[in-house]
């Protein structure tokens, strides 16, 4: 943030003129309410993910002690209490998730419960000021409780986005004992569910426990849980959307900013505000910077960084953003007013030794394999993705649709409120910690839920309504079977601005060539909407292949060959791109993945529990010859 250097003299001038011309002092606007939306979760506003926090105190992070729950009598015998003997509890690095942790606990679903010991080590130096803590998990799956000294602190429902709760006058200097119980049953009530299509069977493995990291956070009072800042359309005007939560008025506070421009300019100002009194409070304030550099696939390095010093004096909050367009042109896809096509790819958060923990080391690899792999555009998990996942691919210059794990609900499920209700907060807190990440183009509202029943409609309204409600900018996407193809129904896709369409054929079912037909019935249902091939492929076994056989070979279809799987691909690759509507393809999967149901097509699966779509191994190691395939088109295009 100190840092002053300028790197190319026109940007310098620019920003010298513009920093002559921003008055210091502007005004700051108090928003009517709704005027800036945002997201009560658990009694706190939803915070912008960052790149520098002041509220940071320390991360809890490193070694736990862990003990499962089969019986569910952690409660009864006071699990939570600081008094309890916990030498015969396991040890788990933190995060860490108890199947992959720990072999016997790899079908483990059910309750476990995570312990630590810390003493405060930052932060306030008046013990009364302690109580104004809070603790931040970014992710624990999927159903959580949190106790601190043995006092319940919160609850919180939803895997995959983070979470905080205020330590209150519980928190004490040294000797705090905080305990997490995790409960990872996915069940007709949870977000994701359990599905009719596998009951009991998860689509991918249910992870258990805490899989982002645990940090303390020191809650200022104003705390600044959101800071968007966006160019309007192309100026140089930048608006910034500032969301404080307060627990008392304040009169007249400066608050200080800076903002660093990709060329390494540096303008400077502060703004002037009021707090009327405790409680959630958003403004707008502007500032005047020279026309905004664009954000693209090939100049990823053109983003800004916004940091607000804290009111009362801390190291500062700094966000990262960037400008670029994506829009809609009937069924065009528009990036910087240019046609668009995703080079894509699904894949899942998923690895043999961490599970669905994501390491640093995991992500700079899955980054570099994606860049091999000559993609653009990822969906990278059918939910909400670590952060850090997503920030790597905005610097790699790879574009997303990040997903809510709505998937595959059915009738019953679709319009259950409750469902709804927890659909949307998951969703609600995905963009809100995401929407400063220019990589994000989309928000998907959900995966093969039922969109040929009517019950999809109030669904996947009420979804696209909250994702407009809090980013009115970003198209919203659903992601549909192939059953509309067959019987061309839908109630869902009407209320969303873009298409993905799944498709095993030749597969699962059905004939390959009838794919592109597939994506062709869908076009004609909804000839004005963008249409994605978010879903395609074929199992193989690494190391598997076609001895002595023609290849494809005549009649056996399914025999998890690299061959085989390589030439379905190209097949697929070879019908969809003759559709010049289309505007994208994403082959099912990166990297084959844990998954309960056997993605059997009749013959017995080679390795069960096993997704064996995946061009990659699960380790990563192995590529099977659909990735030369799949990298050899995205080259070529
Ligand atoms: C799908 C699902 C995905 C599965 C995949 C498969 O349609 O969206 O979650 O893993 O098919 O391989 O069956």
């Amino acid at each position: 943030m100190k840092d002053h250097f300028l790197k190319y003299p026109a940007g310098l001038l620019l920003w010298i003129l513009a920093a002559c011309h921003s008055d210091g002092h502007r005004g700051i606007e108090p928003t009517e309410p709704g005027g800036v939306p945002y997201v009560l979760a658990g009694g706190l506003p939803v915070p912008t993910w960052r790149t520098e926090d002041y509220s940071l105190v320390q991360s809890l992070d490193g070694p736990w002690r862990f003990l499962e729950d089969p019986d569910v009598v952690g409660e009864a015998r006071q699990w939570y209490s600081p008094e309890i003997d916990r030498s015969g509890w396991r040890t788990i690095k933190v995060p860490g998730v108890w199947n992959a942790a720990f072999p016997d606990l790899l079908d483990y679903e059910g309750v476990g419960w995570y312990a630590t010991e810390f003493d405060v080590t930052g932060g306030p130096t008046a013990d009364e000021e302690l109580s104004r803590m809070m603790l931040r998990f970014g992710a624990v799956f999927l159903r959580s409780r949190i106790y601190l000294n043995g006092v319940p602190l919160g609850e919180h429902e939803g895997g995959y986005t983070p979470f905080h709760v205020e330590t209150g006058a519980v928190l004490r200097r040294t000797g705090n004992v905080l305990v997490v119980r995790a409960d990872n049953r996915i069940g007709w009530d949870t977000i994701p569910v359990d599905t009719l299509t596998h009951l009991d069977k998860h689509g991918w493995w249910p992870y258990g426990g805490i899989s982002r990291s645990v940090t303390l956070h020191d809650l200022y009072d104003p705390w600044i849980f959101k800071l968007e800042p966006a160019f309007v359309s192309g100026e140089g005007r930048i608006e910034v959307s500032l969301g404080l939560r307060a627990r008392s008025r304040h009169e007249d506070l400066a608050l200080s900013w800076s903002l660093e421009g990709p060329s390494g300019g540096r303008l400077e100002g502060s703004v002037r505000f009021s707090v009327p009194g405790r409680g959630v409070h958003t403004y707008r304030f502007r500032i005047d910077a020279p026309a905004p550099v664009v954000w693209s696939r090939g100049r990823p390095e053109n983003l800004y960084q916004l940091t607000l010093a804290d009111p009362i004096g801390g190291d500062g909050l700094a966000v990262r953003f960037g400008h670029r367009t994506f829009g809609l042109d009937g069924n065009k896809m528009l990036l910087n007013g240019e046609r668009d096509f995703w080079r894509g790819i699904s894949r899942h958060s998923d690895y043999p030794d961490t599970g669905s923990v994501e390491t640093d080391e995991t992500i700079a690899r899955e980054v570099s394999i994606l860049g091999d792999l000559h993609v653009n555009h990822v969906r990278p998990g059918h939910y909400t993705v670590d952060p850090r996942l997503l920030d790597a691919l905005c610097d790699a210059g790879i574009t997303i649709l990040e997903e809510v794990p709505v998937y595959q609900l059915f009738i019953g499920q679709m319009d259950d409120p409750d469902l709804i209700a927890a659909s949307k907060l998951q969703l609600g807190e995905m963009i809100e910690r995401d929407k400063n990440n220019p990589a994000i183009l989309a928000w998907s509202v959900g995966n093969e839920y039922a969109n040929y029943f009517p019950g999809a409609a109030t669904l996947t309204a009420e979804l696209a309504a909250e994702a407009r409600r809090l980013d009115p900018g970003r198209p919203t996407a659903a992601v549909i079977t192939n059953v509309s193809c067959v019987v061309p129904v839908d109630f869902a896709l009407d209320h969303v601005d873009l298409i993905g369409v799944n498709q095993y054929y030749g597969w699962y079912f059905g004939a390959l060539p009838d794919a592109p037909c597939c994506m062709d019935t869908i076009h004609r249902m909804h000839p004005d909407k963008p249409i994605v091939a978010t879903e395609f492929g074929a199992g193989a076994v690494a190391g598997n292949h076609l001895e002595g056989q023609p290849c494809p070979e005549p009649l056996d279809d399914h025999s998890y060959t690299e061959e085989w799987q390589a030439w379905y691909l190209e097949e697929q690759f070879a019908g969809l791109l003759s559709r010049p509507y289309l505007s994208g393809t994403m082959p099912w999967v990166l990297a084959d993945f844990r998954m309960e149901w056997n993605p059997t097509t009749g013959k017995p699966h080679p390795v069960s529990g096993m997704n064996l779509k995946g061009l990659l191994t699960h380790d990563r190691s192995t590529r099977k010859m659909a990735f030369d395939v799949v990298a050899g088109i995205y080259e070529e295009r």
